[in-house]
């Protein structure tokens, strides 16, 4: 018996609902078909943004949507949609997903679980019978981890209203590549699915996401209800010194970027970091010019990553990176660029005991938690209301080829997906 559209999950059979129908084999295969795409020889993807491996991705999804009867668009930025549509087309649509794009070392499961487990939920839905009044879309985020093209969040910000299409279009990567021509050169691979406008409102935004850290391991629990994400802010800390002979340049006459950047980063980390290590401060990347032996480094760009669950202390924190770089800059100086800013995020309540009866519902243990990693259901939280689901990290590894998560822990999330999907659709 399917469930009729005015049912809702608890009135219905555990035989009718669609976490029934979540395919173990079938998101497994997926998940290992899209871990082939960008595959790395340690083990992990480097799938970066808008390159030809994040298109062949994003391709795969497409048929696979399309072999399913559902409807696939792009937008200007990017961003795949697949849509299921429902009875009652006119409503705003539940929309769920993650991003495709990975680290250079990422990980199997980063992002693209999120992917395929909503076109999994959606999958089960459809094969539950169970009709769906409003739509439910599955998204691909474009670029969210920021690694080729930094900012993060571009493709979910720029959705959100949160950055501007132009902007975001306008950003170079480290050959002097920009955005927009970097999806003109993918234009020709996308000419069979059509453009939709650009940040189309919906009802609902569920994101699945492995936990990214060690806490539902350790607790031994299956589900985590992620109530919010810390606070991020990002830097470019841009060293100006001055060229000259590693072996007749006197010391005292240098301006070498390097120790002078070398004496910033020891200082942030000094001053920012605390005894309880809550705060995050992260210089991933640093590059040198003319990054030559026998040269006294010229000049010295690092980025900076800093995290807080605190908005204020955030901002206290926030506001020491240029006073600090300029205060060491000497006998070099220093330009500092902000270029994210993220304040902490709640995600809405209503949501977050939606996730948590779905959990119950399907005897899953479960608790309440902060997300420490930053995900697209940020920035879309700030639009409408968005909620995520958790599922184990093996040792918390992550941003790293060795990122694990059981298949059967990724079959749990899909499972209360796909239920959570399914209420909000009859809403
Ligand atoms: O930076 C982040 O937290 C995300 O993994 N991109
Ligand atoms: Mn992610
Ligand atoms: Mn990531």
């Amino acid at each position: 018996m399917s469930m009729t559209e005015h049912q809702s999950l608890t009135q219905v059979d555990q035989s009718a609902r669609p976490s029934n129908f979540v395919n173990h084999e079938r998101l497994n295969a997926r998940l290992s078909e899209m871990a082939k795409i960008g595959a790395t020889p340690g083990g992990g993807v480097n799938r970066a943004a808008l390159t030809p491996e994040d298109a062949k991705a994003q391709l795969q999804l497409a048929r696979w949507a399309t072999d399913l009867g559902l409807f696939v668009t792009r937008d200007a930025i990017g961003n795949l949609f697949l849509r299921l549509e429902g009875t009652q087309p006119e409503l705003l649509p539940v929309l769920s997903g993650s991003h495709i794009d990975s680290q250079p070392t990422g990980g199997k499961f980063d992002g693209i679980y999120g992917v395929i487990a909503a076109l999994e939920a959606v999958q089960a839905i459809v094969e539950s019978g169970c009709a769906v009044s409003r739509s439910v879309e599955v998204v691909a985020w474009v670029n969210e981890e920021g690694s080729r093209f930094a900012p993060s969040m571009m493709g979910s910000g720029v959705y959100a209203v949160l950055r501007s299409l132009d902007a975001a279009l306008h950003l170079v990567d480290a050959e002097g590549v920009s955005v927009k021509a970097a999806l003109q050169q993918l234009e020709p691979l996308f000419t069979s699915i059509p453009m939709r406008p650009m940040g189309l409102p919906i009802y609902r935004y569920i994101e699945a996401h492995i936990e990214q850290g060690p806490v539902l391991e350790k607790d031994g629990l299956e589900i985590g209800v992620v109530t919010g994400i810390q606070g991020k802010h990002t830097y470019k800390v841009t060293v100006t010194g001055e060229a000259a002979h590693a072996g007749t340049a006197p010391h005292k006459t240098r301006k070498d970027a390097l120790l002078a950047a070398a004496g910033m980063v020891t200082a942030l980390a000094t001053e920012l970091c605390d005894a309880q290590d809550i705060t995050r401060f992260t210089v991933g990347r640093l590059n040198v010019y003319p990054n030559a032996p026998s040269v006294v480094p010229q000049e010295v760009v690092f980025s900076v990553d800093l995290r807080h669950p605190d908005r204020e202390l955030l901002e206290q924190l926030s506001a020491l990176v240029p006073e600090v770089c300029n205060r060491m800059a000497a006998p070099c100086s220093a330009h500092v660029e902000r270029l994210y800013t993220a304040a902490p995020i709640e995600f809405d309540q209503r949501l977050q005991q939606n996730i948590e009866a779905a959990a119950r519902d399907l005897g899953m243990t479960y608790r309440f938690m902060l997300s420490a990693a930053g995900h697209d259901a940020g920035p879309i939280q700030s639009k409408y209301p968005a909620g995520m689901i958790f599922v184990p990290s093996v040792s918390g590894i992550t941003h790293n080829e060795a990122e694990l998560t059981h298949p059967r822990d990724l079959t749990n999330g899909t499972q209360v997906l796909a239920n959570v999907l399914w209420s909000l659709s009859m809403e």
